[in-house]
């Protein structure tokens, strides 16, 4: 175990916990997030959002993306990265202000190697679930909000420990690192029409993640 207190040593002071997530409301100020989101913008011409396969067959309500040298992918062979999109093309590089929240936030000189972007539109939600496709849970993951807000629910280490609730608005931050990044989490729901961040309306989430 590197990395193995939460946050790691070097990281930004939270603001908030919840379950051992560390939380930092407001990180991104209004100019900041509409440079986030406008980079971003770039990245979905370059990988349009797909609405990725569950292990069962049925379309998440979740489209997405990714940026960086691996993508997250999933369909009927179960959920993996891969190093190209499903157009056959590279990922696009992660935009330098993206990488420069990362270093900011978690103190860490390793660069992420996947910038996982998720849609929110109207209904959709992510189910409780682990993050665990990574080789090694001692790096960190930092999700960034853009957008509306979501009503987050994070829980233990196992999908029976109770859980809480937050609701996460654009321009927050989370880290999960240590126990908490193996904790169950979700999105329950996103609030329509919350935030005029996003040109179309919805949400936009980046999760940042070492992958090898
Ligand atoms: C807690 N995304 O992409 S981000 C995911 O808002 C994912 O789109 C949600 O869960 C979203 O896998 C939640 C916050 C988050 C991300 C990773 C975690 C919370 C986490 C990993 C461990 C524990
Ligand atoms: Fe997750």
């Amino acid at each position: 175990m590197t990395n193995a207190s939460a946050p790691p040593r070097g990281a930004a002071r939270p603001g908030a916990w919840l379950n051992g997530v560390a939380l930092y409301p407001g990180w991104l100020d209004p100019a900041a997030q509409q440079a986030t989101r406008d980079c971003l913008a770039r990245v979905i011409e370059a990988a349009p959002p797909f609405s990725p396969e569950t292990r069962f067959g049925k379309p998440m309500s979740v489209r997405m993306t990714s940026a960086g040298r691996f993508g997250w992918y999933s369909d009927r062979r179960g959920y993996r990265y891969v190093d190209r999109h499903p157009s056959g093309s590279a990922w696009p590089p992660i935009p330098q202000p993206v990488l420069a929240i990362w270093h900011a936030v978690t103190g860490l000189d390793r660069e992420p190697d996947c910038c996982l972007v998720n849609l929110y539109r109207d209904r959709a939600r992510m189910g409780l679930h682990q993050d665990r496709d990574e080789a090694d849970f001692d790096w960190p993951v930092l999700s960034v909000s853009l957008g509306d807000s979501a009503l987050f629910r994070v829980g233990g280490t196992a999908r029976g420990d109770p859980t809480r609730s937050t609701w996460l608005h654009s321009g927050d931050v989370a880290l999960m690192a240590g126990p908490a990044r193996l904790a169950f989490h979700g999105i329950d729901r996103i609030r329509p029409g919350s935030s005029t961040l996003l040109p179309q309306g919805g949400r936009l989430n980046l999760t940042l993640r070492v992958v090898t």
